[in-house]
């Protein structure tokens, strides 16, 4: 392969197996089609980055736009596979540089027969007739933003048009379950991802003081994942001081921190399309407040204790609610509940959302908040976020604290070790720079 990528790409046999495993679930006779990401117009002749379909990075490697992944799918898991890339010429490669050919295309996907986007119309007017079912990308998760039709969707619409009796299914709740499992390859660019992300924050704290700009914050950061080859931030980075703590998705980023304030920085490096995300709380001024300290030890306090019962068989629901049994007592302590109302709720404290409106974990992987089943349990292979905080408006005081973990057979893994968390290593390293 002449190619050069900015990451590592994982070798094209770990795509195969992805689709061999997605094949083994499908009937014989199925079409499996899915389309990359549109490309998001501005005005004139603009556009925004191309963001991949990660379910279409996850089957095939490749991230680039307009591709399409065809699967014939045969009796006993069997499976042909054909990838549609967008021609390349001349003009492309002397504006916007080289695309794959044909060849990089194979040697990323493990598919051997790769044609340009020209022959979509012609392939599935001779492939669908003959399907029992097509199987198509619809993504049906409960809280999903609706108002702007993805191509995928505008796909499978035009193939429902064109084709009538064509029966369509949906692959999402598939690759969700596919998905949630990582796999050994999966994991070397999981870890990288979190390893630049942990690396990052080691590079802030000493930089941090009052009068500093969130913006300048956010720029430290940027830097130090660029340089080390993530592609960019896995989200849009929180670097919240002062009131702004309590603002779960704050992202403006444009306030000076003061001294006395709290700084959180909820924030995560992508590289090789999988995401990192950690979130860590520090004092603007290298030393926390007694109370703020006091917080702090409490969201620490839930956060071992949430890592302590993540485990394979647990079901997450379960997990959440013993989550909250534990952060009521630290509520009660902290003086913000009372007994009174705790007690009231002994087995799920619902009360505790006043000032933990938030879930413990979600699933982490090509996407921040990655795919995952309805009703997860637990089980080795998956990696999930922890991130309990407690945020209290009144005081300034909003705090969270997040890892990623891998679950193994008998707990789990910090994928982000290398960035401290205990406040004393949080002051030391700040000093380090004053
Ligand atoms: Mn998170």
């Amino acid at each position: 392969m002449n190619l050069t990528l900015k990451y590592t790409p994982l070798p094209a046999d770990v795509y195969c197996r992805t689709r061999d495993r997605l094949a083994k679930h499908l009937p014989a006779g199925s079409l499996v089609v899915v389309h990359a990401n549109d490309v998001y117009p501005t005005n004139a002749d603009g556009t925004l980055a191309h963001h991949q379909n990660a379910n279409l990075f996850y089957l095939t490697g490749i991230d680039q736009e307009e591709t399409v992944l065809i699967m014939r799918i045969g009796e006993g898991g069997t499976h042909e596979d054909t990838l549609l890339l967008r021609e390349t010429n001349e003009q492309i490669v002397i504006w916007e540089g080289a695309r794959l050919s044909k060849e990089d295309a194979s040697a990323l996907s493990g598919i051997a027969d790769v044609r340009w986007t020209q022959e979509y119309n012609r392939l599935l007017a001779e492939w669908v007739p003959a399907a029992r079912g097509l199987w198509l990308e619809k993504d049906n998760h409960p809280r999903r933003y609706t108002y702007v039709q993805t191509r995928n969707e505008r796909m499978a619409a035009a193939l429902q048009a064109a084709y009538p009796d064509a029966k369509l299914h949906s692959l999402y709740p598939l690759l969700a379950e596919m998905r949630l499992v990582k796999s050994p390859e999966e994991m070397q660019q999981l870890r990288e991802a979190c390893r630049i992300t942990g690396a990052g924050f080691c590079d802030l704290l000493p930089q941090v003081k009052p009068g500093m700009g969130e913006w300048e914050i956010e720029a430290i950061l940027s830097a130090a994942y660029l340089r080390r080859r993530a592609r960019k931030f896995s989200f849009l980075p929180i670097i919240a001081a002062g009131a702004d703590t309590c603002v779960l998705h704050y992202i403006s980023n444009h306030k000076t921190c003061r001294d006395g304030d709290l700084i959180l920085c909820d924030i995560g490096a992508e590289y090789g399309g999988y995401a990192g995300d950690m979130t860590r709380t520090i004092p603007a001024n290298g030393k926390f407040t007694p109370r703020q300290r006091a917080v702090y030890e409490s969201v620490l306090a839930v956060h071992r204790y949430a890592a302590s019962i993540m485990r394979p068989g647990v079901e997450k629901a379960e997990y959440e609610r013993l989550v909250r049994v534990r952060m009521a007592q630290e509520l009660v302590k902290l003086g913000l509940l009372s007994r009174e109302e705790v007690d009231a709720q002994p087995t799920n404290p619902l009360c505790v959302r006043k000032y933990y409106m938030h879930g413990t974990s979600h699933s982490l992987g090509l996407d921040v908040h990655d795919v995952s089943p309805d009703a997860p349990t637990f089980a080795e292979g998956q990696v999930w976020t922890i991130e309990p905080g407690i945020y209290i408006p009144e005081e300034n005081i909003g705090i969270r604290l997040e890892t990623d973990v891998l679950i193994l057979a008998d707990g789990v893994e910090d994928l982000i070790p290398n960035a401290p968390i205990e406040p004393d290593e949080i002051e030391a390293a700040m000093a380090a720079g004053h």
